[in-house]
């Protein structure tokens, strides 16, 4: 079986962009997640990455396996806590916050949590997790008690990822925050896709099919939206549509 790593590299190897709705469990019970489903499968969105830096709700589980009894669009944690690890998903966003220095994101966490992790036996792409200042505290931003990089610090970001890919990180991911007021800049995207060879995830603030294209054009590999998307979720297929429409690589 192919796995989600690989399907992504090859993805990038061709210019192919991917489209990510990212499920808070919280913020969906039985009819609302069918009709995301459907939505999603109609748009043809590549990913689903269910998760958040707080889940309240006891729901992750069963939003999980809801998801994969409806559909076969893989399922990525995008984990805020170890708590947050179901063996029901696909595949897990392995992150070390690598933009902060609290050593409990960075690794402190990991280490507690590893032999529960390795025996879920879920896909484990270690991930360099950036977040990018959104313009106003974000829950991320609050609980990571981390600073963020600065929204105009392009070099920070681009040396950051690629310290992390380095280290070993397979894939980059460039977070905003859920609800930014300014998703991460087109510059910014552009000088960290063109410094390091691992896919870029970018997310965060993301309100229109616009703003998502001239991401990919920059560079950005996976677009991530959560919030526009449970506010109007008619914006799936515009969405998921402007990220395909992107131009492959000759
Ligand atoms: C946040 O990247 C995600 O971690 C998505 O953000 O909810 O603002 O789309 P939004």
């Amino acid at each position: 079986k192919q796995t989600i790593y690989n399907q992504l590299t090859e993805k990038k190897r061709a210019g192919r962009k991917s489209f990510t709705v990212l499920i808070d469990p919280d913020k969906v019970d039985g009819g609302k997640i069918d009709n995301l489903i459907t939505l999603a499968l109609d748009a043809k969105v590549d990913y689903f990455f269910v998760g958040g830096s707080l889940v309240i709700s006891n729901y992750l589980d069963q939003c999980i396996q809801h998801i994969k009894a409806a559909c076969d669009i893989p399922v990525v944690l995008f984990p805020g806590a170890p708590s947050q690890v179901s063996k029901y998903a696909d595949a897990l966003l392995y992150l070390s916050l690598i933009s902060g220095r609290n050593p409990e994101l960075l690794i402190g966490q990991h280490v507690i949590s590893a032999p529960f992790v390795k025996q879920s036996g879920l896909e484990i792409m270690p991930t360099g997790y950036m977040v990018i200042d959104g313009g106003a505290p974000t829950t991320v931003s609050y609980i990571s008690n981390a600073s963020p990089i600065p929204s105009d610090k392009n070099e920070i970001a681009m040396c950051t990822a690629m310290a992390g890919e380095m280290l070993g990180m397979k894939l980059i991911y460039m977070d905003s925050g859920s609800g930014a007021k300014r998703p991460v800049s087109e510059a910014m995207i552009e000088k960290v896709s063109a410094s390091i060879e691992a896919p870029l995830i970018v997310g965060g603030g993301i309100t229109d099919p616009e703003k998502a294209y001239l991401n990919c054009k920059s560079g950005a590999d996976v677009i991530v939206v959560g919030n526009a998307i449970e506010k109007d979720s008619s914006l799936i297929k515009e969405m998921s549509d402007a990220v395909h429409s992107v131009p492959v690589l000759v």
